[in-house]
């Protein structure tokens, strides 16, 4: 199939309106559905789920400390569209084949919240999963403002009901950021890019396993990452967004399966992209880019001024990021190189908007308050079919914990890649920071265990030394993040982005435990007489 690119205007999704608003709380019902989407003008329709029959679902914007409760409800059919394996871990024959849970992305919410992946549910809730808890989840937004999103997250099946259309935007803003007077309204757009492939008849085409399978593979099978042939943003393949002569502030979110993008203005001055946020709100200062690599699960913060651009004049975010990234194929320029266009209108209105030169402080986690340091290495081993499984740790998700941060407790985490491929590991609950990159000698450590560093640490660019929720583990670097765990304990996750990898099996659980009585570390505190749950402090 040949689709022309740049026909079709660029959709803005909705903004969702509460069900109720109370006095301590906003409520908002969420339905997914099944229903037909029209990708591209020379399409039919695409049968996809989505949530509100929306595609992406509409955006939730929030006020920093406003409470909010969400009913995410499961109204999906009982088959799923695309193919399951059921040889992954809780996607057995046995269970229901749609199962959804939803996790925002980014937010800091209590366990019961945040959609563990085995807190999934049925059409109705009629059936639900060993970790289900509660119909509504409570989102404090008690968080610097930034651009969040909500997407599935249901143990073994994630890649494909995100694949089906389940993402969706959530963003929340406080007053301060109102003042910097950034560029607002019609003019703050957000770009929500996912690659996807379809069939001759219009309908979404995912593998059903690896080219050429040996005759004893499952079928289907899990693949070890899925990039479409054709880009979508805000679901439509390949759209145009008339712009003026002026600033605008781009909300863009990478909900791709697999596929990074390396995003060049075609025709542009030099470092067009101005980019003042990263996935946990604002940097320190704005950062002036050529190009930026954008990772599955990353969002950035980035404004674009058109302003010296010809009325007339097209402008096209190309792409060069190869797949799997950053060894694989080289998109083709004329297809997957390419995202959308820009087409320069003449402004309509003074632009009064700025790009400040200070954004807002962000206070740097020192080393030195660190309380451990945690190793995680990033494993690719064969199952028995002799198929790729991705690992941490060498463990995988029904494995038991083995990072138990106490609450409140600083920690560094040492990604250690080993392999090939970038991989974006995101951890839930809490915004981190990068200390830096260390490049280091994987062959020696693949045979020995041991880490011999080869160079200096190198430090996080400049568009990443601002709150972070999933990084780009470099192969061939220990990536040093440092995080403090709070403000909630329980159980939560974390995993590689790409989601093939995430669903087999390079997804951890991880619990935040309470501390230990200060008095008496291994029994009773005198004073409270608790022993583990001490809060005699
Ligand atoms: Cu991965």
């Amino acid at each position: 199939m040949s689709l022309t690119p740049f026909i079709d205007p660029l959709p803005i999704p909705k903004v969702l309106n509460p069900k109720e608003r109370h006095k301590c709380f906003t409520y908002y019902e969420v339905t997914m559905k099944e229903f037909f989407h029209q990708f591209h003008l020379e399409m039919p329709t695409t049968k996809v789920w989505g949530y509100e029959q929306q595609l992406p679902g509409p955006t939730i914007e929030v006020d920093e400390g406003e409470c909010v409760h969400v009913k995410w409800m499961n109204g999906l059919p009982d088959k799923h569209f695309l193919p399951i394996d059921h040889t992954l871990h809780g996607a057995g024959e046995h269970m229901p084949e749609v199962r959804t849970v939803v996790h925002l992305h980014g937010a800091e919410v209590e366990p019961d919240s945040d959609g563990y992946p085995e807190a999934w549910y049925t059409n109705g809730f009629q059936q639900c999963g060993p970790c289900f808890k509660q119909e509504v989840y409570k989102y404090p937004n008690d968080q610097r403002p930034t651009a969040l999103w909500y997407h599935d997250h249901a143990v073994g099946i994630t890649r494909l009901n995100v694949y089906a259309g389940l993402a969706g935007l959530y963003i929340i803003r406080n007053e301060q950021e109102r003042l910097l007077n950034l560029p607002a309204g019609k003019y703050e757009i957000p770009l929500i890019i996912q690659d996807r492939s379809f069939n001759q008849d219009g309908s979404l085409f995912y593998p059903r396993t690896v080219n050429n399978p040996t005759p004893n593979l499952p079928d289907p099978s899990i693949t070890p990452g899925v990039a479409g042939d054709f880009i979508t943003v805000n679901g439509k393949v390949w759209p145009y967004l008339e712009v003026e002569q002026r600033k605008y502030r781009f909300r863009i979110l990478n909900a791709s399966n697999e596929r990074f993008y390396r995003m060049k203005l075609d025709v542009c001055k030099e470092q067009p992209f101005i980019q003042i946020g990263s996935d946990g709100g604002l940097l320190e200062k704005p950062v002036f880019l050529d190009e930026i690599t954008i990772a599955p699960s990353e969002r950035i913060d980035v404004i674009i001024d058109f302003t010296d651009q010809p009325i007339d004049s097209s402008i096209i975010i190309t792409n060069d990021a190869r797949t799997p990234f950053d060894f694989g194929t080289p998109p083709d320029p004329q297809t997957t190189g390419r995202i959308m266009e820009f087409r320069v209108i003449k402004s309509t209105e003074p632009d009064p908007s700025v790009i400040p030169q200070f954004l807002g402080k962000i206070k740097k986690f020192q080393e030195c308050e660190a309380t451990r340091i945690r190793d995680i290495t990033l494993d690719v081993t064969r199952d028995r079919y002799g198929r790729l499984k991705f690992l941490l740790s060498n463990h995988g998700f029904i494995d038991r914990i083995t990072e138990n941060p106490i609450l409140n407790d600083i920690e560094i985490w040492r990604i250690i890649n080993q392999g090939i491929a970038v991989h974006p590991i995101h951890i839930h609950l809490i915004q981190f920071q990068i200390l830096d990159r260390i490049p280091f000698d994987a062959d020696s450590f693949n045979a020995t265990g041991q880490l011999r560093f080869t160079g200096e640490p190198e430090l996080p660019a400049a568009n990443e030394r601002g709150w972070k929720d999933t990084v780009q583990a470099t192969p061939g670097f220990v990536t040093r993040l440092i995080m403090r765990f709070g403000p909630y304990t329980g159980r939560y996750i974390y995993h590689c982005h790409i989601l093939e990898h995430e669903d087999y099996d390079m997804m951890r659980p991880f619990e935040v435990v309470p501390p230990k009585c200060k008095y008496t570390p291994s029994g009773n505190c005198p004073k409270c007489s608790e022993s583990f749950r001490c809060i005699c402090e």
